[in-house]
């Protein structure tokens, strides 16, 4: 669905007609339109499966069937009944697909048989299962060491699948868990375990229904959480205030028209989404929410007990006296630089903070993938204690999770660093010993691989070689493995930047049924809500020959550690018995069997929301950073940087999975490697919008990072800060460009120079 490369900016509103459009292009695109219809609607009601799509919640009491335009997309992209196998494979070989673009290799089709790589010939040839669980377990047994085999995770794996795989990694001895949230809400899980005990947001979906005000830092929910704007929307509309932090006006958070309702669609009217738009510089929130406690305090001496809910904080908090006087300490001139929000607007935000009496913070990838991720969520939660908008009805702290399991992967001790108390009761529950020592997360396991130390990557989704930062150096740590293995649904370039030995491993989907031994069998996921709920497959796989993840996972562990410490095949065969693993290790699910039977699932529980803190000092924690000196990290001073990079997502992406090459709300069309720049900038460098340039990253390693023939699209972002396209910039992102304390790549923060390009043009 490529259309001719062109830039118009988007006059409508966000979802509405264009949405509908563009999903029914979609499905009649997949070549199976009325299948899909039926199984859409099937998404997230009971008895139907979950939405690959994102990690947004439903209301359980709604008996309405919720969707979106790009759940839908989600869906189709899953199930269309194009597929590929050994045909295909015979066709290319490695080095021609290598050529072909992400989009294209996607297009394709689902994987349908098993394929391992052949040097010979440069293909992936037929392999059976079993040939291929033997391959895997004869590497693996033959390392020097677990250590040296990296286990990767993405976030659509069911919970059943995701312990299955930890048991399996953890028997066979090690922690080297890298997953995609290493990438993603890192920075979430150790500001908030460190600041309220529980590394999880504690609102649910009912709260948003009492907020007075909602919060949204960071994040582009009209794109990538399109369900979340219809909270906001009755939020504005019955009075709450709904106010953004974002550099980039996002069409989806001004204004909004609800695919669902006729009327508005009809009058072609749609209702504001936000009732106040701050536009902070890239990286400058931590800055802009310290101004807005600076007004607090203010006002809380000017009027002692009227701001600050001083019972809350005397019963539940700490550190409050530290933290204020950095606070104070912090003078204006340092906050109106960092965060470039004149002090009228900080001290708009603060009354609006100030006269709710019930607020909730949401936040994404806008917060979480900077250097100081960890310190500016501590801020956030800091604001938040300062009120008690915690644990009461209407309030409360939100990161709003990405991938639509990543949250109950987590749950499921996909976690490089498990916790003593998760080892012991496995240990308890299985009778072996689990290895202590901590694991690699992403950046250490690429280095790992680099360096020659860890020799296997296994690859439970996702797509390691585009999502990760330094794409060539991660690709080359990839070709330098002795064996890789991807169990997957597509086709991706993780699949050709292999290494020596190499294996593809087709796997059913969330939409997919999944008939095991047993019969059909569900699997659970876990939201953003901590809500867990039950997913039944609809749609007849496309070939026997593709597994489920557990079954591939049972196989792979029965072929390396044989029936210990428990028959791999036994469990994979009924996953009921999984969830009894699950039920006797995991706390919060006790009877998980008969839970899952109420309407909606249920709630895991969140002890920071019922005022438990899991924390060192045993209270909530006030915790006190000085602001940043500077943003740009040291490696990256003193280079004279001419702008400043974000990488985001466009409205036809998810993550690295293209669905087309359009981005209808930024009025992008037909193109994806375009750099937004503000007008000044491209006046100041002598440049004219439309031309085309090379993007370097700077960096003092001595490497060269750069990508070519990048379009300039004047856009209304702040002066000296641009933003382009993931995973087509990954290759500018350093491996050591890291968040403090999350090991996240700095995906929101890359210092650039712009260079005449030296590509071909490809558009007048
Ligand atoms: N359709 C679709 N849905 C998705 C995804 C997808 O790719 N497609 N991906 C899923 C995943 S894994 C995730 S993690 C989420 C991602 O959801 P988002 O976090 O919404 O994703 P991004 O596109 O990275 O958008 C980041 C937003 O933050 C803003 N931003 C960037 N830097 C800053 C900053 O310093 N401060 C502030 N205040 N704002 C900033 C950007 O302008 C942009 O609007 O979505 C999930 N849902
Ligand atoms: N520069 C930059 N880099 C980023 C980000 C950014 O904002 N900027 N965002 C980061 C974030 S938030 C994330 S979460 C990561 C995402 O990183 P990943 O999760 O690794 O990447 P995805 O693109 O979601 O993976 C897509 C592939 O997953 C496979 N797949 C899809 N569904 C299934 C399934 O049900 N089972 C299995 N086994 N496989 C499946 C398909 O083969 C598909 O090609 O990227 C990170 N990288
Ligand atoms: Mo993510």
């Amino acid at each position: 669905m490529s259309s001719q490369p062109r830039y118009q900016p988007y006059t409508g509103p966000a979802a509405g007609w264009g949405a509908l459009r563009s999903v029914t292009q979609h499905w009649l695109d997949s070549k199976q339109p009325f299948k899909n219809l039926r199984a859409l609607l099937k998404t997230n009601q009971n008895g139907g499966f979950d939405c690959p799509g994102c990690a947004w919640g439903e209301s359980p009491e709604s008996g309405l069937v919720k969707f979106c335009e790009n759940g839908a997309k989600a869906v189709n992209w899953e199930a269309t009944r194009r597929g590929i196998g050994a045909e295909f494979f015979a066709r290319y070989s490695v080095a021609q697909l290598r050529e072909q673009s992400d989009y294209w290799l996607e297009h394709q089709g689902r994987l349908i048989e098993p394929l391992r790589y052949d040097a010979a010939s440069d293909r992936y040839v037929p392999i059976s299962w079993d040939a291929a669980f033997a391959l895997i377990g004869e590497v693996l047994r033959n390392l020097d060491n677990p250590d040296q085999a990296e286990f990767y995770t993405s976030g659509r794996a069911s919970n059943e699948a995701a312990f299955l795989y930890q048991l399996f990694v953890r028997s066979y001895g090690t922690n080297n868990f890298p997953d995609c949230s290493n990438m993603c809400h890192e920075a979430s899980g150790v500001a908030l375990g460190q600041s309220i005990g529980v590394g999880k947001g504690t609102v649910t979906f009912a709260d948003f229904e009492h907020a007075d005000a909602i919060f949204v830092f960071g994040q582009n929910p009209g794109t990538n959480h399109p369900r979340m704007l219809e909270p906001l929307r009755e939020a504005v509309a019955r009075g709450a205030s709904v106010a953004c932090f974002n550099p980039l006006k996002e069409r989806g958070l001004e204004r909004f028209q609800h695919p669902q309702h006729p009327l508005e669609m009809l009058t072609n009217e749609s209702e504001p989404t936000s009732s106040a738009y701050f536009r902070p510089r890239l990286g400058g929130d931590m800055a802009a929410v310290r101004g807005m406690a600076k007004y607090l305090l203010q006002w809380e001496r000017e009027r002692p007990g009227t701001v600050f809910d001083q019972a809350f904080i005397a019963a539940h908090c700490e550190g409050l006296e530290d933290w204020l006087a950095q606070v104070e300490q912090t003078s204006w001139q340092q906050i109106e630089a960092q965060c470039g929000l004149p002090r009228a607007e900080i001290e708009r935000a603060a009354r609006l903070y100030a006269k709710a009496e019930r607020v909730i913070a949401c936040w994404a990838m806008g917060i979480t993938q900077h250097r100081h991720s960890v310190a500016t969520i501590h801020e956030i939660a800091n604001l938040m204690l300062l009120r008690g908008n915690l644990g009461k009805p209407g309030a409360g702290l939100c990161p709003v999770r990405g991938h639509s399991n990543v949250q109950g992967d987590r749950t499921m001790g996909i976690n490089e660093r498990p916790p003593a108390f998760f080892l012991d009761a496995l240990q308890r529950r299985f009778g072996i010993d689990m290895p202590r020592r901590p694991g690699h997360n992403t950046v250490e396991a690429i280095e790992a691989m680099l360096a020659g130390h860890s020799k296997v990557f296994i690859g439970l989704g996702g797509n390691f070689a585009q999502a990760t930062p330094d794409s060539p150096r991660t690709q080359a740590a990839l070709q330098q493995c002795e064996l890789t293995v991807q169990i997957s649904t597509k086709l991706n370039r993780s699949h050709l930047m292999h290494g020596r030995q190499a294996l593809i491993l087709p796997c059913l989907g969330r939409t997919d049924l999944d008939l095991q031994a047993a019969g059909p069998q569900a699997v659970t996921v876990e939201d953003s809500f901590s809500m867990v709920h039950a997913s039944w497959g609809q749609l007849a796989p496309l070939s026997r020959e593709m597994r489920s993840e557990p079954a591939i996972i049972a196989g792979i562990a029965q072929a390396t550690l044989g029936a210990q410490p428990q028959d791999w095949l036994q469990l994979s065969a009924d996953y009921r018995r999984i969830r009894a693993l699950i039920a006797d290790t995991i706390p919060g699910f006790a009877n998980f069997e008969e839970r899952l039977a109420q309407p909606g699932g249920f709630h895991l529980g969140n002890a920071a929301a019922e005022y438990r803190w899991n924390t060192a000092s045993g209270k909530a924690q006030f915790i006190a950073h000085a602001l940043p000196d500077e943003l740009l990290a040291p490696q990256a001073r003193g280079q004279d940087a001419h702008l400043v990079l974000q990488t985001l997502r466009s409205h036809d992406q998810y993550n690295t999975t293209l669905y087309g090459l359009d981005d209808r709300y930024r009025g992008v069309h037909g193109m994806r490697e375009v750099l937004f720049i503000n007008p000044q900038d491209i006046q100041r460098l002598g440049l004219q919008a439309g031309q085309q340039v090379d993007i370097v990253s700077l960096w003092d390693d001595g490497i060269e990072r750069r990508v070519r023939g990048f379009t300039l699209l004047a856009y209304d972002t702040p002066p000296g800060q641009a933003a382009a396209y993931y995973p087509e910039t990954n290759p500018l992102v350093p491996l050591a460009s890291v968040g403090e304390g999350s090991f996240t790549p700095t995906s929101k923060f890359i210092a650039i120079r712009l260079l005449p390009s030296s590509a071909v043009q490809r558009i007048a």
